[in-house]
């Protein structure tokens, strides 16, 4: 067993893990379409399990769906230390948000079996279920309940637009494992992860030390006016559920202006009966609130909610609101920061410290564990996007870091 501080990634091998399984639900544009618990999520988790078990990590399953492969160490009395991200992606993803951080993770364990390096702890490499929050909200949900913020029940309860729930499909895929939702414990947790936004790059620098992820908070809103002929109903006589989620669409974005560097935004908005000639009876759209202060995430909430309710009043429509989400501003493990800069430092990268404004698994299992991410750059910030592109450099100087502050931390704990 070698026992050298400066093992070396192979960046083709990583990069060969990215583009073969992209290929589970590959998209024609480029990207994926992999969304969590779909017959696509379960080819990537039948894949990531035979690549553990050929690494001889054990693979356990919990009763949400989320994985942990284990490779044991020279110390059977302490706890792994986990590197964890997701294989779940949006509708329109790209091939690195959360899969680089499992498959980097992937890629430092081939290391550590290549190298035959026997670690002090065991390592283990994470797969949270249902990290998006797209096809089942909210996100990062099996993290959630890994950390105990939501129960099972809740997440197997959680339905997608077209009422599938999430139980059955875990179920349906084989994934509704036996172990119990943070039963399997860690010591500490690592992700890495894509940037998904342009600081990075506009910077130059290839490494981001996370601090912390902001604030967010999701909403539901649905809005009930009176379908009517578009021809024979005159203008101040209608009830446009459309017309006021255009106006309240509107002001939201205005809410995330007004409190920069916090965001605003509706992604998801459903019009009923849409048909050209009625006018809108019913219209429902989500909001996505996000700040790193929570204060001012109060505030913003407050003034979107007045601004929805006055909208609805003036176009005499009902209106419904609920917040089904509330992810708190979340500060990482200065001792694991500490990691990830002897990390940066060994393989020689140019880095900046900064908060994450896209939420992460990491967020919850900061509640529980010590935890910390590293960023690596996107091409001009894009993702959530089928153009999401981060370089084969990029990619190997994340997962060396990875590396690198595993066994940094490794070593302090020897
Ligand atoms: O919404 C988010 O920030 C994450 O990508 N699920
Ligand atoms: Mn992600
Ligand atoms: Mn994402």
């Amino acid at each position: 067993m070698t026992s050298k501080t400066n093992l070396t990634i192979n960046p083709q091998r990583l990069w060969d893990a990215l583009m073969e399984t992209a290929q589970y639900g590959a998209t024609p544009k480029g990207g994926i379409k992999r969304l969590t618990v779909s017959d696509e999520d379960k080819k990537v988790r039948d894949w990531f399990k035979r690549e553990c078990e050929k690494l001889g990590c054990t693979v356990q399953v919990d009763e949400v769906g989320n994985m942990f492969a284990t490779r044991s160490g020279r110390r059977k009395d302490v706890a792994p230390i986990a590197m964890g991200s997701h294989l779940d992606t949006q509708p329109t993803g790209g091939k690195f948000d959360g899969v680089l951080g499992v498959l980097g993770a992937l890629e430092a364990m081939r290391t550590l079996v290549d190298m035959g390096y026997e670690t002090n702890a065991p390592v283990m490499i994470v797969n949270w279920t249902n990290e998006e929050g797209s096809r089942f909200a909210p996100a990062m949900l099996c993290s959630g309940v890994y950390a105990g913020v939501f129960t099972p029940e809740f997440a197997y309860s959680r339905e997608d637009r077209q009422a599938i729930k999430l139980g059955d499909e875990l179920e349906r895929i084989g994934y509704k494992g036996k172990e119990k939702a943070g039963a399997i414990k860690f010591q500490a947790m690592f992700e890495l992860h894509i940037e998904q936004g342009p600081i990075l790059e506009a910077e130059s620098k290839m490494i981001g030390v996370v601090t912390g992820v902001q604030g967010m908070r999701w909403y539901e809103v649905t809005l009930k006016g009176q379908e009517s002929h578009t021809g024979a109903t005159p203008m101040g006589l209608r009830k446009n559920a459309l017309l006021g989620a255009a106006r309240m669409i509107d002001a939201i974005n205005t809410v995330g202006l007004n409190h920069l560097p916090g965001v605003a935004s509706v992604g998801l908005i459903e019009n009923r009966p849409n048909s050209r000639n009625v006018v809108p009876g019913e219209a429902f759209f989500t909001v996505d609130l996000r700040h790193p202060d929570e204060g001012v995430l109060d505030l913003m909430e407050k003034e979107y909610q007045e601004a929805i309710a006055r909208i609805a009043d003036e176009l005499r429509i009902t209106m419904e609101e609920k917040r089904i989400w509330k992810s708190p501003a979340v500060k990482f493990a200065p001792e694991l920061i500490t990691c990830v800069r002897e990390g940066v430092k060994l393989a020689g990268f140019q880095s900046r410290d900064m908060a994450s404004g896209a939420g992460h698994d990491a967020a919850y299992i900061a509640r529980v564990a010590p935890t910390t991410m590293i960023f690596v750059p996107c091409l001009n910030g894009i993702s959530h996007n089928e153009e999401e592109s981060t370089t084969f450099d990029e990619c190997a100087a994340g997962a060396q870091v990875l590396l690198n502050a595993v066994l940094a931390h490794d070593r302090s704990q020897a």
